[in-house]
């Protein structure tokens, strides 16, 4: 067993992202069964997708406590429909072999941001967590997302030799939105010195997009921890990934070397 390498499920690769609660099964199995091909000890962060992002963005969850919303059904609205998606990896690791558990973060985890609160919980086997609802000591509540879960793993656990976010529908960090990228404009060594245009869907997306995900990446590769983004939907991609071997993607560079 080699060392370990944590990786991040986008939402917008596991679920239908415009349709509440619509999970992807096909691509939730090739993931599961490219992490199963892999010696290495994995941690696996989820994304909400649609599971959390639509109900989350009509409740205002991500700006704490509002006067006059229905809030609190909304919170456990959230926290269940996660607990369903993750329910379907869950399966599906376990189907390919892996023996895996979730830490569920509401139940460990305060605060929002980078410098959330709470210790990060590991297993044995694989270790899963996910984007959640949690609670918060100024806003009462608040979306922790799987990008910073993403970051305080990478960076605090010890022999951590990667970290791999794999998302839906891009390559990587485009130069340009990806309704006008053509292959050309893959970014395939990206610092936080370089512009690109992410597509940000805020009507949806509560957390960041591809921005917080350059901008985690970026803080964890400053740490000295290889960062990857991959396109999800290609099975060989994701273990070439976890692997460490080359692979069509956007590497991050801290911007210091
Ligand atoms: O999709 C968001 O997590 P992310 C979590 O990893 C919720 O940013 C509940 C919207």
């Amino acid at each position: 067993m080699g060392g370990t390498v944590v990786i991040k499920w986008g939402g917008g690769l596991i679920t239908h992202k415009d349709q509440l609660c619509t999970v992807n099964l096909d691509v939730i199995d090739s993931l599961a069964e490219a992490c199963s091909k892999s010696t290495k000890k994995l941690v696996i962060v989820h994304g909400a997708g649609s599971f959390g992002h639509m109900m989350a963005k009509k409740f205002r969850l991500a700006e704490g406590r509002v006067a006059g919303l229905k809030q609190d059904e909304a919170i456990e609205r959230v926290r269940s429909d996660m607990i369903e998606l993750n329910n379907h990896v869950l399966s599906s690791l376990q189907k390919y072999g892996l023996d895996a558990k979730t830490f569920s973060p509401h139940l460990w985890a305060t605060g929002t941001g980078p410098s959330f609160k709470g210790e990060l919980p590991i297993f044995d086997g694989v270790t899963v967590v996910y984007g959640d609802v949690v609670e918060d000591s100024e806003k009462e509540f608040g979306i922790l997302s799987g990008d910073d879960i993403m970051l305080r793993y990478s960076t605090e656990l010890p022999n951590v030799e990667r970290a791999v976010f794999a998302i839906g529908g891009v390559d990587g960090i485009l130069r340009v939105p990806p309704s006008k990228a053509g292959p050309e404009d893959l970014i395939e060594i990206w610092s936080p010195d370089m512009e690109f245009e992410g597509e940000h869907a805020a009507e949806i997306d509560v957390t960041g997009g591809i921005g917080l995900k350059a901008a985690r990446g970026a803080m964890i590769s400053e740490k000295g921890v290889d960062v990857q983004i991959i396109n999800g939907e290609h099975p060989n991609r994701v273990l070439a990934a976890i692997d460490g071997e080359n692979v069509l993607g956007t590497k991050i560079v801290s911007g210091n070397c």
